[in-house]
């Protein structure tokens, strides 16, 4: 016979379980930095309720860039893509909130510029500058698990 305390679970959720704050690496890319877009794209994180937890901005290097893009590496896009990233110095941020990682690639919109939302960073203030979707302003982790090897990237004091 089973025992009934084996059919409940562990952790019997109560009221004022909340979800887990989570963390994530934004970069303001070198053609925001040049337009003067870090303080909007700061604006319209903390606007959304996120709180910033480290913001510098950086010079990329040719090492963190092959760390940082090492999924794109092979693709047609990858060289352009980190001669790009070095062209100017890029605005990196660790923002914090629940929900903060899918929050805001909803907050980037879509890689396109041309294709993102109005709403977006990317769908309000990026365009194709005749490069497609190179130049799109921002980057925003994609997981937990990219969140984490990004700061650490980043931010390696943190
Ligand atoms: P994401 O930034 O929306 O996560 P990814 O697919 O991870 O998009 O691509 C990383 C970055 O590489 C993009 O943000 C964009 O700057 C660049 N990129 C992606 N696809 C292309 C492409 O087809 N041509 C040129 N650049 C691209
Ligand atoms: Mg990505």
């Amino acid at each position: 016979m089973t025992d009934v305390a084996d059919t409940l679970p562990a952790e019997p959720a109560t009221l004022d379980q909340t979800d887990a704050v989570e963390r994530t690496l934004v970069l303001v890319k070198p053609d925001g930095v040049r337009r003067g877009l870090s303080g909007e794209v700061l604006r319209r994180i903390e606007a959304k309720g996120y709180t910033l937890a480290a913001v510098e901005l950086k010079q990329a290097t040719p090492e963190l860039l092959a760390a940082h893009y090492a999924e794109h590496e092979g693709k047609p896009f990858y060289a352009p893509l980190v001669d790009f990233m070095l062209s100017g110095p890029t605005l990196a941020v660790v923002a914090v909130g629940q929900g903060v990682i899918p929050g805001f690639r909803s907050l980037a919109g879509a890689t396109n510029p041309t294709e993102a939302a109005p709403g977006t960073i990317r769908g309000d203030l990026g365009r194709d500058w005749g490069l497609k979707v190179q130049q799109n302003l921002v980057h925003g982790s994609d997981s937990p698990e990219s969140a984490a090897r990004e700061i650490g990237l980043w931010f390696p004091n943190l």
